[in-house]
């Protein structure tokens, strides 16, 4: 048998150790060996082949438990754990993400063409919610300008809408009598935001594809702004010229502005952002810590609103 050089090996035919030990769980399942080991169902599927990047923190990760139990995700329940509990009825795949507007190229994708033509990065981020609590999460995804750049933005492209899926039957959320919020879920972000290197599209968190109450199939993570700019199962990306309505800032305007940029100093009316706890930091002397203004990434996105009063645009 030739002994191939290395250049003549394919990318595609190398096998990550994790993927690899994923197939052979995948074969003894097959084998209906699965069970007979008791792996709980939810264990999770699907391993993701991912690079590091430049960009992560180097704080430590929330563990994979309280970032998969502590969740928002209202279509399935205002409790932090309803996500969990419920939201597996969300059918994940097949995924389609339409994205149109005011492109030359708009385009239909495909969640898993999407992740067979991206390098995927893990990006670990520091993420900060509204209500007072923050997370660090080692996030699989790419660029969301690599798609940009794919579907070519006209000149009068100003903001990048995003929706969630509308799915009632799917969604118990959107079946209540007294909707929390407008559906489908809406977020928006100014088109230079959008094409920061640090806004990325997530399909998995720690190696693995994105369980559905982190917002499976595909999802927004914007780490300098508040938590809900992070919409989850994206159905829909529309290039458009005015700022588009989004779905926290129509329930409540005063609350939630358009920008929501995590900022120490302008507070929301029922809550300091001046500090913030970190989720799974126990213990009844665990101090809270200093919320960083852009959540610690000013030196990478500040000039983004250079001469913005960000009192008025929070
Ligand atoms: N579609 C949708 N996306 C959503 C939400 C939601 O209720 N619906 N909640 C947001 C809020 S308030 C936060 S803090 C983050 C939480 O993401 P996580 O559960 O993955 O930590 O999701 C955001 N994206
Ligand atoms: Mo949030």
């Amino acid at each position: 048998m030739p002994i191939r050089r290395r250049s003549d090996i394919l990318p595609s035919e190398i096998t990550p150790r994790e993927i690899y030990l994923n197939r052979r769980q995948i074969i003894a399942g097959a084998a209906g060996l699965a069970l007979a080991s008791g792996l709980p169902a939810t264990a999770r599927a699907g391993s993701l082949a991912t690079v590091k990047s430049p960009f992560s923190t180097d704080e430590k990760p929330t563990s994979l438990q309280d970032v998969t139990s502590y969740n928002n995700y209202y279509e399935f329940g205002v409790d932090k754990g309803a996500p969990a509990a419920h939201a597996h009825t969300l059918r994940t795949s097949p995924w389609t993400v339409k994205v149109d507007g005011l492109v030359a190229r708009p385009a239909e994708f495909s969640v898993e063409d999407l992740i067979k033509g991206s390098t995927l990065e893990e990006r670990i981020y520091r993420m900060r919610c509204v209500e007072g609590w923050s997370m660090v999460v080692p996030w699989d995804g790419f660029p969301l300008a690599d798609l940009i750049k794919r579907v070519e933005p006209l000149g009068s492209a100003k903001y990048v809408a995003f929706e969630t899926a509308y799915r009632p039957e799917e969604m118990p959320g959107l079946q209540s009598m007294f909707p929390v919020l407008e559906w489908p879920y809406v977020e928006g972000l100014r088109l230079d935001e959008a094409m920061h290197p640090l806004t990325i599209l997530a399909v998995g968190l720690y190696g693995e594809r994105l369980p559905n109450q982190n917002g499976a199939p595909i999802r927004l993570v914007v780490p300098w702004k508040y938590g809900f700019k992070g919409i989850k199962s994206i159905a829909r990306i529309s290039f458009v010229e005015k700022q588009p309505e989004t779905s926290w800032n129509r329930q409540a305007p005063d609350e939630y502005g358009f920008y929501a940029n995590v900022n120490p100093n302008v507070d929301h009316p029922r809550w300091s952002q001046k500090t913030e706890r970190r989720i799974g930091e126990g213990g009844l002397f665990v101090k809270r810590r200093p919320t960083l203004l852009f959540n610690g990434y000013a030196e990478e996105v500040a000039q983004l609103y250079s001469g913005m009063d960000l009192r008025k645009f929070y």
